[in-house]
């Protein structure tokens, strides 16, 4: 396999590389460079390495339709191209995937652009993990002059939420940071909840994001509460897989008799989603699908 391929699924399965649209743009920058670096010598031994390299970067954690949707679209765009010349075919490989994970930071300003008119003065936000498109719309809504304040669950058991407490405060937005068992004594306190989403399942629109953000959701309803999800209509997908990630994650010594669950997301049905912020606009849960062209 490619170095820089390999190198790109290692940084993504240890979250070096995180959160959907990261995962998305690192996948197609792997395989732009690969691209050129290709040492095919006729055009269908090089589609034929594409494909697979495509297919192992797009597998690389298992609840990430961004990446493999764009990788395809990528490959699509790859076969119109009718040359035999593998140095054309290296040089159109790198435009069209690079071309692609240049489109992300747009979008998700295209998201920004929609949210944050939902934040309003004296809100108080609450989120959870780590999601550029919902960091982003809250970025946005500070820099338009709105006064609000923000809740950051931890998001155990890698602790994004740290991230988020990080990026939110640097820009001044005044944060709450706890854990993620604290979202019921928290959300009475929340006007809104913000997050962002891995994958949104189409048609119906439910949402798979973060494991810990089905309960938000219940909580959020109880309490009355809107709950706002933030994402790129290129994570729209037909089928869920939810990752489990590794014991060790939640546990660093094994105990007899215990086995360990560490499922990486979970899935808020659409019933319980107020509004999808794409770069489309706002959409109800259940529209979502009509709207992708990815
Ligand atoms: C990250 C996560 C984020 C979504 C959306 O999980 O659940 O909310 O990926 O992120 P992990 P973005 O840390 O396991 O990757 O808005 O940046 O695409």
């Amino acid at each position: 396999m490619d170095s820089g391929v390999k190198k790109a699924i290692a940084d993504i399965q240890a979250l070096r590389v995180q959160g959907a649209g990261e995962v998305a743009k690192a996948s197609l920058k792997a395989l732009a460079a690969a691209s050129r670096r290709s040492r095919a010598a006729s055009r269908d031994g090089f589609l034929r390495e594409m494909e697979e390299w495509a297919i192992q970067l797009g597998r690389a954690r298992p609840t990430e339709p961004a990446a493999r949707n764009m990788l395809a679209m990528g490959m699509v765009r790859l076969r119109e191209s009718d040359s035999q010349d593998t140095a054309k075919l290296r040089e159109a490989g790198h435009r069209i995937f690079d071309g692609l994970s240049r489109e992300i930071d747009p979008m998700r300003e295209r998201i920004a652009e929609e949210g944050y008119k939902l934040i309003s003065d004296g809100d108080v936000v609450l989120t959870h993990c780590h999601s550029r498109a919902a960091i982003g719309v809250l970025l946005r809504a500070k820099k338009e002059g709105r006064r609000f304040g923000a809740i950051v669950t931890e998001t155990r058991p890698l602790y994004q939420g740290l991230l988020t407490a990080r990026d939110l405060s640097r820009a001044g937005i005044p944060v709450t940071y706890c854990v993620d068992s604290a979202s019921g004594s928290m959300m009475g306190k929340a006007t809104k909840v913000l997050v962002g989403c891995d994958l949104i399942h189409v048609p119906a629109g439910s949402i798979v994001n973060k494991v810990g953000t089905l309960p938000i959701a219940v909580l959020a309803r109880q309490f009355g509460k809107p709950f706002y999800v933030a994402c790129s209509t290129v994570k729209a997908a037909e089928d869920v897989a939810i990752e489990e990630r590794s014991p060790a994650e939640v546990l660093s010594k094994r105990m007899p008799g215990v086995t360990v669950a560490n499922p990486a997301f979970d899935v808020t049905p659409a019933e319980l989603v107020t509004a999808i912020i794409t770069e489309k606009g706002i959409l109800r849960p259940e529209d979502v699908g009509r709207q992708r062209h990815y």
